[in-house]
């Protein structure tokens, strides 16, 4: 692998974590973080509900439609396929993406409702793989006592148990395993530190992988 310049990219760096685990806050104040350092960043979020694909999942997660469990599983996955292309160029023209939920939340999600865990990853091969995943660890009960849930599909106790049980056996080398619990500052800068030795690893030529 070459160090030059020309191999200069940005960073994929993924959040995720249970509905109310802090997530959202999270990624806009890492977006502030690095673009107050200089560096080219976009904040991005799957599902993206502006997409026709993405207006179909926002029916869905409102209960306005009903939808097979496979099929809906396929449509975010397709949410996703139709962004990347956008997102391998922009990561090699050298802007990092904060990405709030990915390929991860796809498979909890979705094993969570009993789908076979092959099964559930198999669209996602083929993805750009991030460099680095932090996890917002809650236990469901404490995520659930924060301001409560909306009225969306999924934002019951019951099924955030699964969610978080589906999440456990997902964890690999690019994550980073984050106590949600913490003062918002505290995950704050925990976040900025393991942030920047990912984004100067990139800077110098890391590869971009699938
Ligand atoms: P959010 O916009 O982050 O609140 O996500 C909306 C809901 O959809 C949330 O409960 C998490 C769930 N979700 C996100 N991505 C996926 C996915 O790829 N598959 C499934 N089944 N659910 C997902
Ligand atoms: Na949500
Ligand atoms: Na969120």
């Amino acid at each position: 692998v070459s160090g030059c310049n020309s191999e200069s990219r940005g960073a994929l760096v993924v959040l995720e974590g249970l509905d109310r685990s802090g997530k959202t806050s999270q990624s806009s104040r890492l977006l502030t973080y690095l673009e107050g350092l200089g560096h080219s960043v976009e904040l991005w979020r799957f599902p993206d509900r502006s997409t026709n694909v993405g207006q179909m999942i926002s029916s869905y997660l409102s209960n306005k439609s009903q939808l097979d469990d496979h099929t809906i599983h396929l449509l975010f996955s397709a949410n996703r396929w139709e962004k990347r292309s956008l997102m391998e160029t922009k990561l090699k023209t050298g802007t990092t993406l904060i990405v709030d939920r990915y390929s991860y939340s796809g498979v909890a999600f979705s094993s969570a409702k009993g789908l076979g865990d092959e099964w559930c990853k198999a669209p996602e091969i083929g993805l750009l793989a991030p460099d680095l995943v932090f996890y917002l660890d809650i236990q469901p009960e404490k995520a659930a006592e924060r301001g409560g849930y909306g009225d969306e599909k999924y934002e019951r106790l019951e099924f955030q148990r699964k969610v978080s049980q589906c999440y456990q056996v997902l964890h690999d080398a690019s994550w980073k395993i984050v106590d949600a619990c913490q003062p918002i500052e505290d995950i704050e800068k925990q976040l900025q530190e393991l942030v920047l030795e990912c984004v100067m690893a990139c800077q110098k030529g890391k590869p971009l992988a699938n």
